[in-house]
């Protein structure tokens, strides 16, 4: 043998870049359940156990297809990806270590003392999986005064020829977004969820997890995520044909029944190599071209994964390792202990987090506009938020999840990502969501103890930043409605926020 090639548990594709340098013949592969990974945040049960059955499953298909594959379980009690590489070596003669590049700054700056502590080449490939290379991005940002993701949207739209009409976008606009804020409505007929058995590799990983990881947070109960690319191509074509017509119009919109109305679900299995982005962009792309699905709804879609996906990781690396440490907003309060029961008066938040700790997922606006927005108002450290979202949610690596928290949903960025915070008071929830009219507190009331809390925290929130958030052009209108209540209105907005704040 020659070399050894390494697999992450969110590598899990034969088209990673590590293996298209090897083949069987002269390449033995090396893949590990191991402590450091599993333990490095409180991660969500189910996530572990879609990691290490996804993991499973693609042991068996490369040993199907020719591939000699060495596989440590949990049960081995091997602590770091880097004792499994060492272990391995030791059986064997070889040449070199080959590895994808990891998606955390943890993992890859780990990786660079690899070839000194384990005495032989180890040669790091960038990952191949995303629509911009390292290179692209930092060529997009160059001499730019601001990072928009709308223009690095644009120039992946003209550079992949998706959605595009010669050099003109389809349908003469880069962005239908303004058709994408309708509230939904419980009666409407909602998309049937998309559930994959389970057989019997993810049973004994349930069982594992259930035994190993019993202080974790999340339930195990009714496992349905896809664990191998055959049943995430069913989801994914389950999805292209149920819910994308629908993903546009209710995109931003949030009903306690029913956690993924049209959305696609599919960021877990994407993230971890079982799809491809390219791919689902260019099939829901079809959707549209041979009349199924509106435009609104796949431009929608599209810009999800070609704009925010790409950019967000953009973001990631060029920022380097100390961007989850940002606060500028100097947010000092402890992520409040709800966050892992769900158990508040707070019917949206209840809602939210009940759903997270079940399902391991909630959407986009429930992920930005409920746990996101009151962490923010409430000024919880954004590194405390960053470590909930990074262990709760099945999708979560940091180089997506970082970007979102710490620059989209808490600002502590100072405005990189976005040009300003997404800051709103009860009447957004209330207007996109149905929990209001099941909820303790009353959405219309702005102060008092019966007032819903998002109202008072809001102008309390601009009040207590204002020195930071004034200057801000796209808070001017906020701030002279600010300024224009008296002054009794004034203290009796930010007394009621005061009270509710010490409350936490
Ligand atoms: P859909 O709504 O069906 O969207 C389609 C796909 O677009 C998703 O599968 C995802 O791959 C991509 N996408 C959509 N929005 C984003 C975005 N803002 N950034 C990157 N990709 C996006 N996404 C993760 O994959 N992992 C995370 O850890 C994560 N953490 C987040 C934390 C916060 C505070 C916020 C606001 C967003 C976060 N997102 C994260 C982005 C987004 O919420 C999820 O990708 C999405 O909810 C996944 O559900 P879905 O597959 O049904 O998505
Ligand atoms: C998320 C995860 C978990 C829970 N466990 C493992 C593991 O035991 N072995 C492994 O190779 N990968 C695991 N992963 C995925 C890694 O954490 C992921 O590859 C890095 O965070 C880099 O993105
Ligand atoms: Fe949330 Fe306020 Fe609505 Fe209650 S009233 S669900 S706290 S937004």
């Amino acid at each position: 043998m020659t070399d050894l090639v390494l697999i992450l548990g969110d590598q899990l594709t034969p088209q990673i870049s590590s293996l298209s340098q090897a083949s069987p013949e002269t390449a033995h592969i090396v893949m590990a359940e191991v402590t450091d990974e599993a333990f490095y945040v409180r991660h969500h049960k189910r996530k572990l156990a879609f990691t290490f059955s996804a993991m499973r499953h693609f042991r068996d298909a490369l040993r199907a297809t020719g591939w000699n594959v060495t596989y440590f379980t949990l049960d081995a009690g091997l602590a770091s990806l880097r004792e499994a590489v060492a272990r391995t070596l030791q059986d064997g003669s070889y040449k070199r270590v080959l590895v994808t590049e990891a998606g955390e700054w943890r993992l890859h700056q780990e990786m660079r003392s690899w070839a000194d502590t384990l005495g032989l080449p180890v040669l790091v490939a960038e990952d191949g999986r995303f629509l911009a290379s390292h290179d692209d991005f930092a060529r997009w940002a160059e001499g730019r005064k601001q990072l928009r993701m709308e223009y690095f949207y644009r120039e992946m739209r003209k550079r992949t020829g998706l959605l595009m009409d010669g050099d003109k976008p389809v349908g003469g606009q880069w962005n239908f977004d303004k058709d994408n804020r309708k509230p939904a409505e419980a009666s409407l007929f909602m998309p049937p969820r998309h559930a994959t058995p389970v057989d019997a590799v993810t049973q004994e990983v349930l069982d594992l997890v259930a035994d190993r990881f019993a202080e974790h947070p999340g339930s195990l109960d009714r496992f349905d995520l896809p664990v191998t690319r055959a049943e995430a191509e069913q989801s994914r074509d389950h999805f292209m044909q149920h819910a994308l017509p629908g993903f546009g119009d209710y995109q931003d919109a949030m009903l306690a029944a029913e956690p993924l109305l049209y959305h696609s679900n599919l960021s877990t299995a994407l993230n971890a190599g079982l799809l491809d982005p390219l791919d689902l962009c260019q099939r829901a792309e079809r959707e549209y071209r041979e009349g199924r699905a509106p435009l609104n709804a796949v431009e929608g879609f599209i810009r999800q994964i070609l704009g925010w996906r790409e950019y967000v990781r953009g973001i990631y690396w060029r920022e380097g390792p100390d961007y989850v440490r940002r606060n500028a907003l100097d947010a000092r309060r402890p992520l409040p202990d709800f966050y892992w029961t769900g158990e508040t008066d707070m019917t949206c938040l209840s809602k939210a987090i009940g759903q997270t700790l079940e399902l391991g997922y909630a959407h986009h606006i429930q992920r930005l506009m409920v746990t996101g927005l009151f962490a923010m108002l409430a000024d919880v450290d954004p590194f405390e938020v960053h470590e909930w979202y990074l262990a709760v949610y099945t999708d979560a690596y940091e180089w997506v999840e970082a970007p979102n928290v710490i620059g989209m949903s808490q600002f502590a960025d100072g405005g990189l990502l976005g040009s300003k915070p997404y800051a709103a008071s009860g009447a957004y929830i209330d207007r996109m969501s149905d929990y209001c009219s099941d909820c303790k507190y009353d959405v219309e009331q702005k102060t008092g103890p019966t007032a819903c809390p998002f109202n008072a925290l809001y102008w309390d929130f601009l009040a207590r930043h204002d020195a930071t958030l004034r200057g801000n052009p796209r808070l001017g209108p906020v701030y002279r409605n600010w300024d224009r209540m008296d002054a009794d209105r004034q203290s009796a907005l930010r007394n009621s926020a005061g009270a509710f704040l010490a409350s936490l």
